[in-house]
């Protein structure tokens, strides 16, 4: 379904062994080098959303292969398996002979936790210095996704209920649109994906940076 030009959402494109395998995978993630942290943001706030990152880290508002907000450690490398299903979602999402799919080349992943209160708010993705697609993939609970404009973080936006396994791929002008999820449904997800609670959100990027 294209929500906007470029801006592509495949329901349940995850099967449910997929999703637990995520899970699982995510869960080493949270462990470290980088433990899962709530972002510290620059104002003195902190982000209600727990990320751990893979390849490059990211605060606010750059990536680092070193996470100096953190634990001062090295960042966990981008796993080559994480990048072939980009690809896959990629020609998932806009069809398996389009150009987009083969070139992808994803080298930061994001991995978002939400509990039922954790909200995040109206914003442009604008650290990477690659205008490739944004592969986003969610488990667990369902949640209200704003997918708003280019211009500004208030309307018009469209809201799209996200679903564990829905795939959403941001690409051409949806890269640079605002966007956030201004709400978590607690108690929704499938107990079959192994999460007990809360909502993840993994995200692939292409940050354009060298090395
Ligand atoms: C549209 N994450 O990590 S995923 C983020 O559900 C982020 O955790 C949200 O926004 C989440 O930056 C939304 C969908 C998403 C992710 C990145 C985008 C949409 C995007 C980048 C550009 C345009
Ligand atoms: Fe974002």
């Amino acid at each position: 379904v294209e929500v906007a030009p470029g801006a592509v959402h495949v329901p349940g494109w995850l099967t449910v062994e997929r999703q637990r395998e995520l899970v699982v995978a995510c869960r080493e993630w949270a462990q470290g080098p980088v433990p899962m942290r709530r972002t510290a943001l620059p104002g003195g706030g902190v982000m209600s959303v727990r990320t751990v990152c893979l390849g490059w880290h990211w605060q606010p508002y750059r990536y680092t292969r070193t996470a100096g907000d953190v634990n001062g450690a090295r960042v966990a490398p981008f796993p080559q398996w994480l990048a072939d299903l980009g690809r896959a979602a990629l020609a998932a999402a806009y069809g398996e002979d389009d150009e987009r799919a083969g070139g992808y080349a994803p080298d930061a992943a994001l991995v978002n936790f939400y509990d039922g209160a954790a909200r995040m708010g109206m914003h442009q993705d604008k650290e990477e210095r690659s205008a490739a697609p944004v592969v986003s993939l969610s488990i667990g609970d369902s949640c209200v996704f704003r997918f708003g404009n280019t211009e500004t973080r208030n309307r018009p936006y469209t809201d799209v209920e996200l679903l564990s396994g829905d795939l959403f791929v941001f690409g051409g002008p949806s890269r640079f649109a605002f966007h956030g999820v201004p709400k978590v449904r607690p108690g929704t997800a499938d107990p079959a994906v192994g999460l007990r609670s809360g909502r993840l959100n993994i995200t692939l990027r292409e940050t354009g940076l060298p090395g």
